[in-house]
């Protein structure tokens, strides 16, 4: 197969287990939230033609530990990209992957995908109380 073809199959497998991600499973809960307490701000995310939870609230300013379980072969999500904070990581399948930073702003950042297809975000909310407010 030419670089192309192999692309647009990607592509395909892509868009495949997207649609089904999204009408199948965007139903369950989609966001969670991270409780605050010591060390890093764990969640587990199920990765199976989505990410699940696709959102997670965490505080900005304090590290975060995303657990990927990749509970599929499928090619589409055997990569998982954060590109603000440059992690390109292999996910093995069926097993847990974790994925470790820390957000220093509040502010929305994605995840998705090595193609870019599926997506999920983490969203860092400023601490209360925490320096520059009132
Ligand atoms: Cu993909």
């Amino acid at each position: 197969m030419s670089t192309v073809q192999i692309i647009v199959s990607l592509l395909g497998i892509c868009a495949i287990a997207w649609i089904n991600w999204y009408f199948f499973l965007a139903g369950s809960p989609a966001v969670a939230a991270v409780a605050a307490g010591v060390g890093p701000q764990r969640a587990r995310i199920e990765v199976k033609g989505g990410y699940s939870p696709a959102v997670v609230r965490v505080r900005a300013g304090r590290p975060v530990r995303l657990e990927f379980y990749r509970d599929e072969t499928s090619g589409c999500t055997e990569e998982v990209v954060l590109p603000d904070f440059g992690i390109r990581t292999f996910l093995p399948p069926h097993r847990t992957t974790p994925v470790e930073f820390t957000p220093e702003r509040a502010g929305s950042y994605e995840f998705t995908c090595g193609m870019g297809m599926v997506r999920g975000r983490v969203i860092a909310e400023a601490a209360p109380g925490g320096g520059d407010r009132p």
